[in-house]
């Protein structure tokens, strides 16, 4: 599992070369933004229930037919599961903008989830909106408790949306 420095030092260790400008450049902007990385975690860990419920309520109420009979996330068991979901999501999320890299979202989040959803049925475009929603309460969240720049919170649900979307799940 790897993060902003960890990636970097591999990449230039690979080539056996010293830090140059670009990896200077890349290092002070992870570390220009961690303090505000670091409060967006607690913010979610203080919020992630909330954060998943109110998502949940967003994408059933703008997608009503996923709980209906025929739906996938029709059912208590599903509705639960298809919750769940949400919160690995998130809570992934949370350790990738931590990390300012993905890797841990390949590793622990994607790996195999294609063929899953697959296999299950779960619908790839609903379930990006649902991380989608997602992104924009934890900006919102962020930006009351003081955090100014929350550009840098796209990365993660943005990757893992684009992984789940580009895909033909
Ligand atoms: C930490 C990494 C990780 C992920 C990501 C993960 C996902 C995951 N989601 C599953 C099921 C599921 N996922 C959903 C999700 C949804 N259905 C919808 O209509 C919505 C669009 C969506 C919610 C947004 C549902 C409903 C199921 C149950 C499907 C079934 O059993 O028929 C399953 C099958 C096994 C199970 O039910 O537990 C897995 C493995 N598991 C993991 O360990």
């Amino acid at each position: 599992m790897r993060d902003a420095v960890t990636s970097l030092i591999r990449n230039y260790d690979i080539t056996g070369r010293y830090l140059d400008r670009n990896a200077i450049d890349s290092l002070k902007s992870y570390f220009d933004t961690g303090l505000a990385r670091i409060q967006t975690a607690a913010v979610i860990n203080a919020n992630a229930a909330d954060i998943v419920k109110r998502a949940g309520l967003q994408l059933f109420e703008e997608l009503p037919e996923l709980i209906r009979p025929g739906g996938n996330a029709y059912t208590t068991r599903r509705y639960a599961a298809c919750l769940r979901d949400m919160d690995y999501y998130l809570r992934y999320a949370s350790y990738a903008l931590v990390a300012g890299d993905t890797d841990v979202l390949d590793e622990r989040v994607l790996e195999g989830l294609r063929e899953t959803y697959n296999s299950l049925g779960v619908p790839s475009g609903p379930t990006v909106r649902g991380i989608q929603i997602m992104k924009e309460v934890v900006k919102e969240l962020a930006t009351e408790a003081g955090v100014s720049n929350v550009s840098f919170l796209d990365q993660p649900f943005d990757y893992m949306t684009r992984e789940l979307g580009e895909k033909d799940l």
